[in-house]
């Protein structure tokens, strides 16, 4: 198994080319030189989030032996939690990871930190209220999301804001070698692969590299990925179909795509390709926010 750290990085990418070379040929890359002017580079921190809104009650998630552990706390436990690990690792238990929380719904005044959005690398159909469809992604150093892929097999667009993260991504036709459990979790843990369980694992090509603040990286669907935070961490992401990803993702129904991600991207395929407004579709599609699969 050779491990690359072969992705593209492109400064200030116009989104035609974007979607010309990366959305449409299925492509990872990082882009920079585009959220450059965000007022969240300056204001964010979890010390930040803490004093805005101490008492909003989240969920933070435990990953352990193919399970998901969900701990309900406010903002304020949470990052005293963190707090207290990052001043002392070895005395502290790691912190559950926040993971997948709409916080710019929950703190709108978060919205105007993130301007101007480049949602012109998205279909126009996201751009009503683009924020509801955003994922934050809170936590301390060390902080890991095991190896799977997004569960509506939309594109993914990382917004990495505070700290870095050491990310393993593999393209989809690299999933055959990952040892696959259930739908979307794999079996690997690409940092240390055991090549006596896993064996097969040899023959993928995971490529492996660190997203810092300010990178934007892209995921086309079904790309793989494991992710550890390097630093105590602020990311956010933006899930979102194309007509055609849309369409494909509704196809893998015969892949043992479970039935209620089929029922989210029927909405989304409503929405674009049959143009049904957002305005009408999101009320629909709010419960996958807080969907755990
Ligand atoms: O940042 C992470 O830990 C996980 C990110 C992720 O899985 C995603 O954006 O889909
Ligand atoms: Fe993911």
């Amino acid at each position: 198994m050779i491990v690359s750290s072969a992705i593209e990085r492109r400064y200030k990418l116009s989104s035609d080319e974007f979607k010309k070379d990366y959305v449409e040929l299925g492509k990872p890359v990082i882009l920079s030189g585009v959220t450059s002017n965000w007022s969240g580079f300056e204001k964010w921190s979890l010390k930040y989030f803490k004093n805005l809104s101490p008492e909003l009650n989240i969920y933070a998630k435990k990953f352990c032996n193919n399970k998901i552990e969900i701990c309900p706390l406010t903002m304020k436990k949470y990052i005293e939690l963190i707090e207290n690990y990052e001043k002392a690792p070895e005395n502290n238990p790691l912190p559950p990871y926040c993971h997948d929380l709409p916080l710019f719904s929950l703190i709108p005044s978060l919205i105007e930190n993130a301007q101007p959005f480049p949602i012109n690398y998205l279909p126009e159909w996201y751009c009503y209220k683009w924020w509801r469809y955003c994922q934050f992604f809170l936590g301390s150093s060390n902080s890991v999301t095991p190896l799977h892929f997004d569960c509506l097999l939309t594109n993914n667009m990382f917004f990495q804001i505070v700290g870095r993260k050491q990310f393993t991504i593999l393209l989809p036709e690299d999933a055959k070698h990952c040892y696959r459990q259930g739908w979307r979790w794999f079996l690997v843990n690409p940092e240390n692969p055991d090549l006596n369980k896993y064996p097969d694992y040899k023959n993928a090509k995971p490529i492996k590299f660190i997203v810092n603040p300010g990178d934007i990286l892209y995921m086309p669907p079904g790309t793989l990925h494991h992710v550890r935070s390097l630093d105590m961490s602020i990311s956010f992401n933006i899930d979102w179909h194309t007509q055609k990803s849309s369409l494909t993702a509704l196809a893998a129904i015969t892949k043992g795509m479970p039935i209620q991600n089929l029922y989210y991207n029927f909405l989304l395929t409503m929405g674009l390709v049959l143009k049904v407004p957002p305005q009408i579709i999101f009320k629909f599609y709010k419960p996958y926010l807080n969907y755990v699969s």
